[in-house]
């Protein structure tokens, strides 16, 4: 049985995007954020209170992408995994890991520092600084991005990853300042069936918790 815990829209949502993309039974676990403050039992699910919390059996996984390529890898190679004997699957764990190492870990410290600290506590010049520092990264995965896919020519978990940093960057405000490329990409993935499925299911889980169903 696999479970996962999650709050609305967080990094979490990319293994909730790959679990619906395979077609996998699953439980959803949703909470209120930050969990660390505000549901205080979480620890010990995930001593460290960040989401997503993943149990597959006996398996449990605390990392977005790591589970995101593990499911694409149990379930789905060839589909939404790359396999290994394909010629794009160096590329596929580059952008797959460049979309939580290099383009969303930024956008933490803008959200952090422009919005969530209180205000006396807020460094415009951190978050600015790494608001730059993010739309400067994002041009390296530019010409990936060109044909609609990250890589191998079809929709695979790296584009969930990538996908899901864009995502954030519409939450975050940052999204009107993404390059062309960038929005029509991130517009083309949200017309996956697997994209409106994930919203849907966390959605629904988040009324049926009693949560609110927004970020
Ligand atoms: N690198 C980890 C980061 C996990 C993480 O920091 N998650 C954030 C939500 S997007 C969180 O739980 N923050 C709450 C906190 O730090 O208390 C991943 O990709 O899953």
């Amino acid at each position: 049985m696999i479970t996962l815990w999650h709050c609305f829209s967080a990094r979490s949502f990319r293994p909730l995007w790959a679990l619906e993309a395979l077609g996998l039974d699953y439980e959803l676990k949703m909470l209120p954020f930050p969990p660390r403050v505000l549901r205080r039992e979480y620890l010990q699910v995930n001593p460290l209170g960040t989401i997503p919390a993943f149990f597959d059996g006996e398996l449990r996984m605390t990392e977005s992408a790591a589970i995101t390529q593990y499911l694409a890898d149990r379930h789905g190679p060839g589909t939404l995994g790359v396999a290994r004997d394909e010629a794009a699957y160096g590329a596929y764990l580059n952008w797959l890991h460049f979309g939580e190492a290099t383009l969303t870990f930024p956008q933490t410290l803008v959200l952090r520092y422009r919005r969530l600290e209180p205000p006396e506590r807020r460094v415009t010049q951190a978050a600015d600084d790494y608001a730059k520092w993010f739309l400067a990264r994002v041009r390296a995965v530019l010409p990936a991005l060109e044909n609609g896919f990250v890589c191998a020519g079809r929709f695979t978990a790296a584009d969930i990853s990538v996908g899901y940093a864009f995502m954030l960057a519409n939450q975050v405000g940052l999204g009107d300042d993404l390059p062309d490329t960038a929005k029509r990409y991130w517009a083309g993935l949200q017309e996956q069936p697997s994209f409106g499925k994930a919203m849907t299911a966390q959605t629904q889980a988040a009324e049926a918790q009693g949560l609110p169903a927004a970020m």
